[in-house]
């Protein structure tokens, strides 16, 4: 049996930084590589950009929805970020996890302090950084998705974010994607071989020392 095939425990990825550093971009790369991850695709109160599809890059929902379920214990986490709400549907998230896939947040600083409280073992938190803050802000720009008024309000609470770095295991400063994905891939690797990930290994010894 190949190692990738042996059961293990799947963990929690959480990518976390300021608007603009790259986690969506990185996000889609990850999933279109590793075909054992998936992402949790958030709820969300605020409007879809063009090209955003509902159940694929966000739920959409409104505010009543939105409170229904917090009050229901229907989400893992949430958060208030931008004016607008943001919360990971549990369900998705315990179904992927007991079948032994990855899963993979794109989540700010106070949803991954909250999945700490509960899912402390299972994550692998990591910060992505912009390699400085004109690059932050031409790629705001370029994305010509939102409105001035947006991008200012998005550029002054990077300063917030980016105050959480020192909360993550690892911190990439995405210079390059293709160095950023090198990089995870090593994480991943590591992450992946951790000894409390790999139950299989119990009875693996055993067998293996039995005739020793
Ligand atoms: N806590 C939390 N944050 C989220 C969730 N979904 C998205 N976010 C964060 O909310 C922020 C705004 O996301 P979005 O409106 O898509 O704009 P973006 O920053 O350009 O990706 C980002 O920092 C996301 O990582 C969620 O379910 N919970
Ligand atoms: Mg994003």
């Amino acid at each position: 049996m190949s190692n990738e095939q042996r059961p293990r425990r799947g963990l929690m990825l959480i990518l976390s930084g300021p608007s603009g550093a790259g986690k969506t971009a990185l996000s889609r790369l990850l999933l279109d590589e590793y075909k054992d991850m998936e992402l949790s695709i958030s709820a969300t109160t605020r409007a879809p950009r063009p090209g955003e599809v509902d159940g694929q890059h966000y739920h959409f929902i409104d505010e009543d929805r939105f409170r229904r379920m917090a009050k229901n214990n229907e989400f893992l986490e949430w958060a208030k970020v931008f004016g607008a709400y943001y919360g990971t549907p549990r369900a998705a998230v315990e179904t992927a996890l007991a079948a032994g896939r990855d899963v993979l947040f794109d989540i700010d600083w106070q949803g991954a302090q909250q999945l700490k409280q509960t899912a402390a073992s299972d994550l692998v938190k990591v910060f992505i950084l912009p390699p400085s803050l004109e690059e932050l802000e031409a790629r705001l720009t370029k994305r010509d998705q939102d409105s001035e008024k947006v991008i200012a309000q998005r550029m002054a609470r990077a300063r917030d974010e980016i105050s959480h770095w020192g909360e993550y295991h690892y911190v990439i400063v995405n210079t390059n994607v293709d160095e950023s994905m090198e990089d995870l891939r090593a994480i991943l690797a590591a992450e992946r071989r951790l000894r409390k990930r790999q139950p299989w290994l119990n009875d693996f010894v055993r067998d293996l020392i039995r005739s020793l």
